[in-house]
């Protein structure tokens, strides 16, 4: 009951970061899930978001004039596949555990496996048609930049369009800028509370991550008016109450600040499991997304940015962001084969072992464990064909004693740096904040006494890393002018990519856009 009602109280608690996560569930969470059934139904309900009090008359923002060339159609700056969204070199989803490995001491992986399967008839769950996530993905041309079997999921038309986050309005309506969405079909979010969104744009190579999506009754996405006298233009936009915005030449890891549409500021698409890996034949090789009821509170810890923790301190219980690990030495293949597991559970094993999984999210019911695949809202018959798959909305994997201290072995923390709600920290004082130097992968530079490395140039754009996270301090300065306490504390919008010297792929390098002030982070703008 404690924990239910303060599920309840961090899922109507305003705060910037705290993405209700806590709300996420998969069986009954009736106080947290209700409260945000309230939010959402009256936001369904046609009734505007709140406005905020404003503190000072900030400048209205007013959308530049409309985008001429975005570059769609257009080919894809990387090959489609699902699953491997994100930078193999750069992206700790994509990694295997190396062996040497250091653990958490044998008391504390009991301890925190404890708080992973806490109580009650604790399962493994996968959530397949509700509460996960569905992924559209973007390209030049669906039947040559796009498998066989995902030709339901790749759209070659798009509107480009601006979509409002009716939750972080602060303090003028807010949006993320030029999204392309799917033409021609009607766009849903998943169908549950969450409401969540994925657009991958291949031809940009830009993910772009939705939480608490707006639908009409028929469930697709809804749009809303933006007033003027809230920044906005007075026009029906998409909407959700949060977003984000990815480079797929990077980590999948937010930068916090922006916004993000996970409460652990990692990537929807990151540790999502996708049908052609479910599929007889198909590997998963990526790291899983694993949410538990009661993951610490704060103390996230990378590749997490931010935590909607709610559970004990670390190390009783682990932070958002610990790897598990299925321990290698006991589930090799021959004992994994032996088992009577269906084919997706074996390869569920497999990916458990070599790449583990990462704590993204609190949420569940308190006696759930919850992996992902990737919804197929636009083709409800994608896992008709695969054994092992329930036509349930969530097939049920493993049985009471998996995830269990006996099994796995947690990965040993770094140190413990807190909540960073704001993004604005920088615990080394080299200019840049910690939540950008965790975005970029940079776990081990960013501490008090370790290098600096605002100065470095991995990219070669002739931008250092620090301005790199700056460039968009220089594109947009009504917007930076109408933000009331800028100048003492200010805030940030998308940063450049330090991993690319042409963040956008709009052919304009970084440092081109920065001296003809257009967005280097925005392919519909440039010179
Ligand atoms: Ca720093
Ligand atoms: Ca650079
Ligand atoms: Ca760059
Ligand atoms: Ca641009």
């Amino acid at each position: 009951v404690l924990l239910l009602s303060r599920l309840a109280q961090r899922c109507s608690d305003p705060i910037t970061g705290d993405l209700g996560g806590a709300c996420d569930g998969l069986t009954a969470n009736a106080p947290a899930q209700s409260c945000l059934a309230a939010q959402l139904a009256s936001l369904a309900a046609g009734i505007t978001p709140p406005t905020p009090t404003p503190t000072a008359t900030p400048t209205p923002i007013l959308p530049p004039p409309p985008p001429s060339d975005c570059g769609f159609p257009g080919p894809v700056v990387k090959p489609v596949v699902p699953g491997a969204e994100f930078d193999a070199t750069l992206s700790p989803w994509r990694q295997t555990i190396p062996a040497g490995q250091s653990y958490e001491p044998s008391a504390a992986n009991s301890s925190q496996m404890a708080h992973v399967a806490p109580s009650g008839p604790d399962r493994t769950v996968l959530a397949v048609r509700e509460w996960t996530y569905p992924v559209y993905n973007i390209v030049g041309n669906a039947a040559t930049d796009c498998p066989s079997t995902m030709q339901s999921r790749c759209f070659d038309q798009v509107t480009i369009e601006d979509v409002y986050l009716t939750r972080n309005w602060n303090p003028t309506g807010r949006a993320i800028r030029h999204v392309p969405v799917p033409a021609g079909i009607a766009v849903r979010p998943d169908p549950k509370a969450d409401s969540t969104l994925v657009i991958v744009d291949w031809v940009h190579g830009i993910e772009y991550d939705f939480w608490g999506c707006l639908k009409y009754t028929d469930g697709t996405w809804k749009r809303v008016s933006w007033p003027t006298a809230q920044g906005g233009d007075g026009q029906p936009h998409l909407a959700c109450q949060a977003g984000g915005k990815l480079y797929l030449r990077g980590t999948g890891i937010n930068i916090i600040g922006p916004d993000t549409a996970k409460g652990s500021g990692l990537a929807l698409s990151a540790g999502l499991v996708r049908p052609e890996e479910l599929a007889p034949g198909g590997t998963i090789a990526h790291a899983l997304h694993l949410t538990i009821a009661a993951p610490a509170s704060g103390g996230p810890i990378p590749p997490a940015n931010i935590s909607d923790g709610v559970g004990p301190a670390y190390p009783a219980a682990p932070p958002e962001g610990a790897r598990l690990q299925l321990r290698p030495n006991i589930w090799t293949d021959a004992v994994i084969d032996a088992q009577t597991w269906t084919d997706p559970e074996k390869k569920i094993a497999r990916a458990l072992r070599d790449y583990g999984a990462i704590i993204g999210d609190a949420g569940g019911s308190g006696s759930d464990v919850d992996l992902y695949a990737e919804s197929p809202v636009y083709d409800p018959t994608m896992y008709d064909t695969i054994p092992g798959i329930d036509p349930a909305p969530a097939t049920i994997l493993f049985d009471q004693t998996f995830f269990t201290a006996t099994n796995f072995q947690i990965l040993l923390e770094q140190a413990q740096h807190g909540n960073n709600d704001d993004g604005s920290r920088d615990l080394d004082g080299d200019g840049m904040f910690d939540s950008f130097e965790i975005a970029n992968g940079w776990f081990d530079r960013f501490e008090s006494g370790s290098p600096a490395n605002g100065s470095d140039d991995p990219d070669g754009d002739g931008l250092t890393n620090l301005q790199e996270q700056r460039c968009l301090y220089a594109t947009w300065p009504e917007y930076l002018a109408s933000w009331p306490g800028f100048a003492a504390n200010p805030p940030f919008q998308y940063p450049c990519n330090p991993y690319n010297a042409d963040t956008d792929h709009d052919s304009f390098g970084d440092a081109v856009e920065l001296a003809a002030g257009t967005d280097p982070t925005d392919p519909c703008s440039h010179p």
